[in-house]
């Protein structure tokens, strides 16, 4: 009896999904700006030579930019310590500390919880911030399950204030004149930690999580930038106090000097949440029909603004056929018959609280004084003609 009306309800839903498909296809292929028969017009600025080939890897070349996820293949890899390559059949995640029911979970264990899936932007911290380093950042779907289900079940005790997510990585590391063999390790809140937005990830852009980018599992945290995202990962601690290990407390800290009723102080904080930021990704031309195209991520993104050289602020196009809280947003501006000779390109992103990315020579960005979020206003130079 039912049979009839659910295999109408399956051919015209298939026929609806198919035509929903193909429009979005067409949709998507429109959606990203570029246009056919343009060429790449390179920057004239190019990056020094990476000087710790092994830390950074892979780093984004902007100018390559044509898609709104980065290919797995193009996403940089950033390693402090070793890079381990763990097996994932006798891989497990340890959940110790102040919990009532400490758990030692498998790799299927994990997959055959609940899924979730985020398009996530993740940008190293230091992006920006070292003369060589500009492509420390890219778009991915992460897949995994999410975390805080986990921390429940094991029963958080009263006291646990502070959640250490360990990676399986270790390097040496040192507290004035003691030397220890310390494994990667950076902490989260309580309250951060239960986010519902943090998963445990196995999988990026459909394919299972690849060695660089953390294998078997790590964690991704949307909204914190990269060195939250522990790679790796086979251990949580629960605490009742905070974790002071060597990449919340010691590096990936931030000192800014700041001015109270006319003193200096100087203020060290542990790198968190990302910054609004966008950067210029890549000019295009059709002919002298010129594109300057480019992304903006790290807030809720109201607008892009570009200027060339010393000129207004125009306002970008900004690129809504994908929609994703966490992701970059692919913006683009024409630029039609440029005047030949060298010119700087500028972008800047305003948030939905009317933020306004800084300028590098802001107080902001003058007055911190390490390298770590520097979300400054980029500028990238070209050529014409
Ligand atoms: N275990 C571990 N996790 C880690 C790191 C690391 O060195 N070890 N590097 C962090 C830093 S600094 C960044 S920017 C991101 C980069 O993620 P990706 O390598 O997948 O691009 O991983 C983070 N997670
Ligand atoms: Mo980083």
């Amino acid at each position: 009896m039912q049979d009839i009306p659910r295999r109408e309800f399956i051919v015209k839903g298939s026929a609806v999904l198919a035509g929903l498909a193909a429009f979005q296809l067409a949709s998507r292929a429109y959606g990203f700006p570029s246009r056919p028969g343009e060429e790449v017009v390179p920057w004239s600025d190019t990056l020094p030579p990476n000087p710790v080939p092994e830390v950074i890897k892979n780093q984004l070349v902007w100018s390559d930019l044509d898609s709104w996820i980065t290919p797995n293949e193009q996403f940089f890899s950033i390693a402090h310590f070793d890079r381990p390559v763990i097996d994932p059949a006798t891989w497990s995640l340890d959940i110790t500390g102040l919990v009532g029911r400490p758990m030692t979970l498998s790799l299927d264990d994990i997959k055959q919880r609940p899924r979730q899936e985020v398009v996530f932007t993740v940008e190293c911290s230091g992006n920006d911030g070292l003369p060589f380093f500009n492509g420390g950042i890219g778009n991915a779907t992460w897949a995994g399950t999410p975390l805080a289900p986990i921390l429940e079940e094991a029963g958080i005790l009263e006291d646990g204030i502070e959640v250490v997510f360990w990676g399986a990585d270790q390097g040496d590391v040192s507290i004035r004149d003691i030397t220890f063999k310390q494994n990667f390790a950076r902490s989260m809140s309580l309250a951060d930690a239960m986010n519902p937005n943090n998963i445990l990830c196995y999988e990026m852009n459909g394919e299972p999580l690849p060695a660089d980018n953390g294998a078997p599992l790590r964690l991704i945290a949307p909204g914190w930038y990269g060195i939250a995202n522990i790679k790796w990962l086979n251990r949580m601690e629960v605490l009742d106090r905070r974790f002071q290990g060597l990449f919340m407390a010691r590096d990936y800290v931030t000192l800014r000097e700041e001015q109270r009723d006319g003193e200096t102080v100087w203020m060290e904080t542990s790198v968190g949440p990302a910054l609004l930021k966008s950067a210029p990704a890549r000019i295009t031309r059709v002919g002298t029909d010129y594109r300057i195209l480019g992304a903006a991520w790290g807030a809720p993104i109201e607008r892009v603004e570009v200027r060339v050289d010393d000129g207004d602020w125009i306002e970008a196009v900004i690129d809504d056929s994908e929609e994703a809280e966490f992701a970059w947003k692919i913006w683009s501006l024409d630029w039609p018959d440029p005047a030949s000779g060298s010119h700087a390109v500028t972008s800047r992103a305003i948030d939905t609280s009317g933020n306004i990315q800084p300028a590098m020579d802001d107080p902001l960005m003058t007055k911190k004084v390490t390298f770590w979020e520097t979300n400054g206003q980029v500028t990238r130079n070209v050529v014409i003609g």
